[in-house]
């Protein structure tokens, strides 16, 4: 392998909340390696994502995103720091829409994307949701008005709809350069840092309208015995008052995180899992 044949680059995913980010980043590298959920604010760190091809290595950060207005406000300034962060060592970025919804934030987003000067490829995703082919047509061509964009690719990365398509057009935009992660590497997060994601997601999707504000889960302790995974979970809280609302009455909520987490924490280790928690309150903040 030369450095003539040979690409490799960090691509930045950014977009407003929800428009789909994770779920694309998880549909290139072919594993969930980013949590998803209907929330915004689910994405609290840039994540990598590695996606190994032929000829190729992507190294996709995605983005917890980038807000403007009362958004600004809710979002931290830690994860405004990480979208920055994601675009300062960026050789691409993939702009991700929500087709038929271009919003003020994506606005925002396009203007401040002014600033860098890397190309620009622009992902409309969600397409599953519309049959008519006409308003898909309609909702590009007013996208290529938007920005400079090298690129204008309707996906769907829930469907699977022209990812490969994104994902040569990427391959083509990236830097000839040597592979910086092995081919078995498909994340830089840790595995208790996995683990402790997909049980915060599972909480999201549990505790929907009723999700606390400060939550956080940290992996405390994990060992193998007899061929078992034992891992022993916090999941800390700003409030007391919130401990109620996670625990659920007799435990029911807890233990249905408990379930779905251990469920796929099984999948991520390839061994059979016993997973206790924890709800304790923290003084920390989150992100
Ligand atoms: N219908 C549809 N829903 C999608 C698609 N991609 C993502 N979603 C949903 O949009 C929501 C937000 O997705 P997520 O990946 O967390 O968005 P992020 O905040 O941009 O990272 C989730 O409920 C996803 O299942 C898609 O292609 N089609
Ligand atoms: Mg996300």
């Amino acid at each position: 392998m030369t450095r003539d044949n040979y690409r490799s680059g960090y691509v930045a995913v950014i977009g407003r909340p929800n428009v789909g980010k994770s779920t694309l980043v998880n549909a290139l590298v072919g594993e969930k390696v980013s949590i998803v959920t209907s929330k915004p604010q689910t994405t609290q760190i840039n994540i990598l994502g590695i996606v190994h091809l032929p000829h190729a290595q992507i190294m996709l950060v995605d983005t917890p995103g980038l807000l403007s207005g009362r958004g600004k406000r809710l979002s931290s300034k830690q994860t405004r720091k990480e979208t920055r962060n994601a675009l300062a060592m960026a050789d691409l970025a993939v702009v991700v829409v929500e087709v038929n919804r271009w919003k003020k934030e994506d606005d925002y987003l396009m203007e401040r994307l002014g600033e860098f000067n890397f190309e620009k490829i622009l992902a409309v995703n969600k397409i599953d949701l519309f049959k008519d082919k006409s308003q898909i047509l309609d909702f590009l061509a007013q996208s290529s008005t938007k920005g400079s964009f090298k690129e204008i690719v309707p996906i769907s990365a829930l469907r699977d709809k022209n990812i490969t398509r994104l994902r040569s057009l990427m391959e083509a935009n990236l830097p000839f350069q040597t592979p910086q992660f092995s081919k078995t590497t498909v994340t830089d997060q840790s595995t208790v840092f996995r683990i402790s994601e997909i049980v915060r997601e599972k909480l999201m999707k549990c505790l929907r309208d009723e999700l606390p504000y400060s939550l956080t889960c940290e992996v405390d302790h994990m060992e193998e015995k007899n061929n078992l995974i034992l891992i022993e979970l916090s999941i800390l809280l700003f409030k007391e008052s919130h401990k109620k609302i996670v625990i659920g009455k007799n435990g029911r909520t807890l233990k249905q995180v408990g379930t779905e987490s251990r469920r796929e924490i099984e999948k991520l280790l390839g061994k059979k899992v016993f997973l206790s928690s924890v709800v304790k309150t923290s003084q920390k903040r989150r992100i």
